[in-house]
């Protein structure tokens, strides 16, 4: 698997990806990251990436051709997608995340300004992703969090083999809560069943957290997914009821 970014800014990449997992990744040879300077896919001798907008208005825009030229050189087949990272695309979550580890080769296209001329978004792209709703002053940050995100889905990348699959989201619900020590902190206790030894009442407890905290901040997380009649039981029937009130 192997990522190309394309970026005015190839600098802002380093210190993300040279620490932590995903730099062990990229030395275990299970990705590789090519950050690439638009400006080398420039021809004119100012190395110009952008331009006024038609229409007139503030600001600049990325021009079509470095872009379409640094993609038509890097990419492999026609089957690679290209995306750009924009407010307009898809939202990103879980599921956008693993599909794009699928691939073989995948290219991010980073714009800054006002935005890129909409002929890459038409013609070149096969798709434009936002990490959220909000606006970013370039694609990088958001390039960097769709590689991260992507690239645990990877075999090998993150410690154990089918720990992601274990993940919350791929379940449809947040995380219950962890605990360290020590047992009591400032008077602030670690629940004791985590250290009752029994094993099967601390799954059952931990799922019981994990339900009823996705019930409480993302009942939307509960509405995609079928509960088994034992996830049933464990979220308290009193507050359901009081919800449907
Ligand atoms: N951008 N998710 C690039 C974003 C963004 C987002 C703002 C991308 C400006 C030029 N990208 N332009 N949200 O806010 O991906």
């Amino acid at each position: 698997m192997r990522f190309d970014i394309i970026t005015i800014f190839p600098e802002m990449f380093e210190a993300i990806f040279s620490g932590g997992v995903v730099n062990r990744a990229v030395e275990k040879g299970l990705i590789e990251i090519h950050v690439h300077n638009l400006r080398d896919f420039t021809t004119d001798k100012h190395k110009q990436v952008d331009d006024r907008p038609y229409g007139g208005e503030e600001g600049m825009v990325f021009k079509p051709e470095p872009i379409f030229a640094a993609v038509e050189r890097i990419r492999w087949s026609p089957q690679t997608p290209v995306y750009l990272l924009s407010p307009q695309g898809k939202k990103l979550d879980f599921r956008l995340a693993e599909e794009l580890s699928g691939h073989s080769q995948v290219i991010l296209i980073c714009g800054r300004y006002e935005g890129v001329d909409e002929r890459v978004s038409e013609n070149l792209a096969t798709d434009e992703i936002s990490i959220g709703d909000y606006i970013l002053t370039g694609g990088e940050l958001a390039a960097m969090v769709v590689v991260d995100a992507a690239v645990r889905f990877i075999p090998g990348v993150v410690g154990k083999e089918d720990s992601v699959r274990h993940d919350s989201f791929f379940e449809g619900r947040l995380d219950y809560p962890q605990y360290t020590r020590p047992r009591d902190f400032r008077g602030m206790k670690v629940p004791p069943v985590l250290f009752s030894g029994d094993h099967k009442k601390i799954d059952a407890w931990r799922r019981k957290q994990a339900l009823e905290k996705t019930r409480q901040r993302r009942p939307d997380l509960l509405e995609r997914r079928t509960l088994s009649p034992e996830d049933k039981k464990r979220l308290d029937p009193i507050q359901d009821e009081r919800k449907r009130r």
